[in-house]
C-alpha cells in the first residue's frame, strides 16, 4: 500500500499509528507530498483525493481511500476487524464518538494553522482563532472529566487523541494545554512510550 504523507499533519499521524498497533505498518510505503490550501495540485487530484488533502491511500489492488477515517477503518479491517474500533455496540459508538471528537480537535488545530501561518496579517479574524481554540478546551475539558474514555485497550478515538496533542505540542508550543488537562497529561506521557507515538513525532517537512 502507499501513504499520501507529510510528516507534520495529525490526520497522517493517526492513519500511521493506526497501522502500527495493527501490524500493518510494513505494508505501507511512505508517499511525501506537499498540500497547502490555496495551492492548486492537479496530479494529486486527478489520480489521489480530488479536495487535495492528506493522507489518501492506495491499496494494494490500486484503490484509493480517504480520508484518514475511512483508511483507519479500512486498516482495521484488513487486520481482522474490531481491533481498533470495537465490534461490539456499545463500546464501538463509544469510540466512535471519542473519535469524532478529537478528530474535530485536530481539524480546529489545523485550521488554527493556516489561519496564522497562511492568510495575510490584514485578513485574520481574531474571534474566530478564539473559538477554534475554544473548542479544542473544550474538547480537552471533556477528556479530562471522562478520562475513563482514556482506559486500555488503545483504539481509534485515543489515537486521534495523541495525534492531536502531539500537534499541539509541535505547532503551539507556547501555549502549554497540560496544566488545564493533568490526567490527560498523564495519559499521553505513558502512552508516549508506545512504538506508535514514538515512531511517528511529528516533524517539520
Ligand atoms: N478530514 C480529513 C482532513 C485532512 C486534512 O485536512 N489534511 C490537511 C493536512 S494536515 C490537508 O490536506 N490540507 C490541505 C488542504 O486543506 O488543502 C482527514 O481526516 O483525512
Amino acid at each position: 500500500m502507499k501513504l499520501y504523507f507529510a510528516p507534520a499533519s495529525p490526520f497522517v499521524r493517526k492513519v500511521r499509528m493506526a497501522a502500527i498497533e495493527l501490524g500493518l505498518a510494513g505494508n505501507i510505503e511512505l508517499m511525501p507530498i506537499t498540500v497547502v490550501p490555496g495551492q492548486a495540485n492537479p496530479d494529486y487530484a486527478k489520480t489521489a483525493n480530488p479536495l487535495r488533502k492528506i493522507p489518501a491511500l492506495e491499496t494494494d489492488d490500486g484503490q484509493v481511500i480517504y480520508d484518514s477515517t475511512v483508511i483507519c477503518e479500512y486498516l482495521d479491517s484488513r487486520a481482522g476487524g474490531g481491533k481498533l474500533i470495537p465490534a461490539e455496540a456499545e463500546r464501538r459508538w463509544q469510540v466512535l464518538t471519542t473519535h469524532a471528537l478529537a478528530q474535530g480537535m485536530c481539524e480546529a488545530a489545523v485550521l488554527l494553522r493556516y489561519e496564522t501561518w497562511l492568510r495575510p496579517e490584514e485578513l485574520r479574524w481574531p474571534v474566530w482563532v478564539d473559538d477554534q481554540w475554544d473548542k479544542i478546551d473544550s474538547g480537552l475539558r471533556w477528556f479530562e472529566e471522562h478520562d475513563h474514555a482514556l482506559a486500555a485497550p488503545m483504539d481509534l478515538g485515543q489515537i486521534a487523541l495523541g495525534a492531536l496533542l502531539g500537534y499541539l505540542d509541535f505547532r503551539a508550543a507556547e501555549r502549554p494545554w497540560r496544566p488545564a488537562a493533568p490526567k490527560v497529561a498523564a495519559w499521553f506521557e505513558a502512552a508516549s512510550e508506545r512504538p506508535s507515538f514514538r515512531e511517528t513525532v511529528p516533524s517539520a517537512p
